[in-house]
């Protein structure tokens, strides 16, 4: 297939380009680096020196004998995306273009509007372009398990059926978002809704879990083809952050009690579930919605885990309790369902002790390369 992949510079569009590619599709990575400036704006740059896109392409042409072609640019400009999509005229596109962080989106005014405009923006144009020039075509977006909060019910997988006075229809699940940049996933989600009903498109729309680790079949062993690893507060997910810091020394972060549970994956179950979702492609005027997570884990749990994996390399890991910096819930109720994507075929790689062991011991060649000032710097939900 012909499969665009947009936002194919951040931590999972690049290894998503190369598995689509490795799986012999004709992929197209779209970006702007708008991730990369954020992070060098906030100093918090990934741990590994992250090449360039065109080199990128070029070093996974080498390895693997395999084009990926190179587009930058803002979708957010009418005239570029609509040229994208009108020389590639893709079958598939693969929709990460956003800016990823919650607390980014919560630092002030500033960031928050860039979260809100570029996000939806963003994905206003692509439905837009898709609906002009390959209306066939099919969208997977990805979207985030923080729509539906934390809610004291089970969590189905996007849609509920609803009783009322005696009647019955079926809803998008109830949502209620924990920052600025879960919002913008739900009012995507709105508008993605709509443009079905009203258009027809083939919609895909994966709810994702915090996503840990950075080796895929791809990149083994290529240090230039890994994918950002951020561990500072604003870009770093929970795992990576709290490994990068037993390495190093610092107590892991524990925001709160430490009860937040959430689904999570592994890097390489976000590029099969991607995968499988291109594969077997929505129908026609539909909306179709998957948790993508395979285990659920406490942020205690989580910390446990790290620890246990210190003890067992002989690194002495602490951990710190700090006032939660988020407004959360740090003790709730949390049953969602995930059974679409293991219904597509999933074979999910849990985390295991021996997957923690091999990400500690991953790092721990790239120690002297932590920046320990970039680890906390508490970005609050609501200033004091
Ligand atoms: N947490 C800590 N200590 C830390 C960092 C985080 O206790 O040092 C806690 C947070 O308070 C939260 C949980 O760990 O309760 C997960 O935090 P996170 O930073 O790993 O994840 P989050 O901010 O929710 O966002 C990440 C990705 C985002 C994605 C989302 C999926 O950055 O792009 O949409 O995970 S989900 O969490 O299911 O909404």
């Amino acid at each position: 297939m012909r499969v665009l992949v947009l936002g194919g510079d951040g931590y999972l569009g690049w290894p998503t380009a190369m598995h689509l590619s490795a799986a012999g599709h004709d992929v197209v990575v779209v970006d702007n680096y708008l991730r990369r400036s954020l992070a060098q704006e906030r100093d918090c740059e990934a741990l590994f020196e992250v090449p360039n896109l065109v080199r990128r392409a070029q070093i996974w042409k080498e390895r693997s004998g395999r084009s990926i072609n190179v587009r930058i640019g803002d979708l957010c400009n009418w005239d570029f995306i609509s040229d994208v999509f009108n020389t590639i005229r893709p079958e598939a596109i693969v929709h990460y273009a956003e800016q990823p962080s919650a607390p980014y989106s919560m630092i002030d005014r500033g960031a928050a509007g860039l979260t809100l405009t570029n996000n939806l923006s963003a994905t206003f144009n692509v439905i837009h372009a898709m609906n002009n020039f390959t209306p066939k075509a099919h969208l997977i977006k990805l979207g985030t398990m923080g729509e539906y909060g934390t809610p004291n019910i089970d969590i189905e997988e996007g849609w509920l059926d609803v009783e009322h006075n005696g009647r019955k229809d079926r809803f998008l699940f109830p949502r209620a978002a924990g920052s600025l940049y879960h919002t913008t996933k739900i009012l995507d989600t709105d508008l993605l809704w709509f443009y079905v009903r009203v258009w027809g498109l083939r919609v895909t729309d994966l709810m994702q879990g915090p996503v840990y680790g950075l080796e895929t079949d791809e990149n083994e062993g290529t240090e230039a083809l890994y994918s950002f690893f951020n561990y500072d507060e604003i870009f770093g997910t929970v795992l990576n952050r709290f490994i990068v810091q037993a390495i190093s020394g610092h107590p892991l972060t524990i925001y709160g009690k430490g009860g937040q549970t959430r689904g999570y994956l592994n890097l390489k179950d976000t590029l099969q579930c991607v995968k499988l979702a291109l594969e077997a492609p929505a129908r026609e005027g539909e909306l179709r919605i998957f948790n993508q997570f395979v285990e659920t884990f406490s942020v205690n749990e989580l910390s446990d885990k790290v620890r246990a994996s210190g003890d067992r390399l002989g690194l002495n890991v602490s951990v710190e309790t700090l006032p939660n910096p988020r407004q959360e819930a740090e003790e709730h109720y949390y049953k969602p369902s995930h059974t679409g994507l293991l219904d597509l075929g999933l074979k999910p790689h849990p985390l295991t002790d021996d997957v923690m062991d091999s990400m500690m011991m991953l790092i721990l060649h790239y120690k002297s390369r932590i920046v320990s000032d970039r680890i906390y710097r508490g970005i609050k939900w609501k200033p004091a």
